[in-house]
């Protein structure tokens, strides 16, 4: 665990100020990783701490992100889905970065994110300690979502190739009447209770499948026409693949904050409690009567 030696800054001014600076440095710091993205598409030869192969492109990310994030008035630690620990930067608000959300995506050109959780906490911080959320998505065009706490909204954002970005939605809430579902994990690993969920949901006209393979291109998708995205817990997992601290939490914020609910199968993914930075959780978010029958499925597991 990364401490902090002085106290969080204050609730309001401060916090807000620290939130501002981070989103900012993202959102214009998405076009120079987009563009550093051709010629990164191979492995970089080592791998993260979840055991994933890194790309080159995960490791420019995450550098370029550490170095303008650590240097932010009241960021007290800079953490990162590729690196083993958090680094202490100085004395504020713990910032948790997924720097290339779905490199995977790199050589079929398909869509990826960056996802930036701000917690005024130590890390391992709860869900309940996140006072921001963001992601930026790369995909027809660059745009950034974000959540605070401050105005209890999500905002849209689309970003320009020079680092501008604007404002194209404003309270982004989730469509009343869901039509896209995605599942990650290999179907035979699907356990009984959420193999039967997914047939309720296949069985329902007014459902497409969409699923891009990473996080926030499918989150996306169910924040612009409602539906539901989850990587299950797995026989053969059961706490699936996503890490709480830098992809469960900060979707689950977002979603929460547009209306719709977050779950690990039983509860809020934001009352999800882990001691480890890395360590993972079954993530499924969505609009609130598709969770409620998800959970009611999956609560014939207990
Ligand atoms: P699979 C990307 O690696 C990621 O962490 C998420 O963005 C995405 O939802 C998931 O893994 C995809 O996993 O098993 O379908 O390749």
């Amino acid at each position: 665990m990364v401490t902090r030696e002085n106290p969080t800054p204050d609730e309001t001014g401060q916090t807000s100020d620290t939130v501002d600076a981070v989103l900012d440095v993202v959102a214009r710091s998405a076009p120079e990783i987009r563009e550093g993205l051709p010629g990164r598409r191979v492995a970089h030869g080592e791998e993260n701490p979840s055991g994933e192969t890194q790309m080159a492109a995960d490791v420019f990310a995450d550098e370029l992100l550490c170095e303008r994030i650590s240097e932010i008035e009241n960021v007290g630690v800079y953490a990162s889905e590729e690196r083993e620990e958090g680094i202490d930067v100085g004395n504020g608000l713990s910032v948790c970065v997924d720097p290339l959300d779905g490199s995977s995506n790199l050589k079929p050109n398909a869509a990826m994110g960056t996802i930036v959780a701000i917690y005024d906490d130590d890390l391992p911080a709860t869900g309940r300690d996140i006072v921001a959320a963001a992601y930026v998505l790369y995909g027809a065009t660059t745009t950034m979502v974000t959540a605070r706490e401050k105005t209890d909204t999500v905002t849209e954002y689309v970003i320009h190739p020079d680092g501008n970005y604007q404002v194209v939605h404003e309270e982004l809430s989730l469509p009343d009447d869901p039509t896209v579902y995605g599942f990650g994990g290999r179907v035979p690993h699907w356990v009984e209770e959420f193999r039967e969920f997914v047939e309720s949901i296949e069985s329902d006209p007014s459902m497409k499948l969409r699923y891009g393979g990473a996080m926030i291109g499918d989150v996306n998708q169910v924040l612009t026409y409602g539906g539901i995205f989850g990587y299950p817990t797995l026989g053969n997992a059961p706490e699936g693949k996503l890490r709480v601290q830098f992809e469960g939490y900060p979707v689950g914020y977002i979603v929460e904050t547009a209306g719709g609910a977050s779950s690990d199968g039983h509860q809020s993914l934001l009352d999800v409690e882990k001691d480890e930075l890395h360590a993972r959780t079954p993530v499924y978010v969505g609009n609130r009567e598709l969770i409620d029958d998800l959970e009611s499925y999956m609560a014939d597991r207990d």
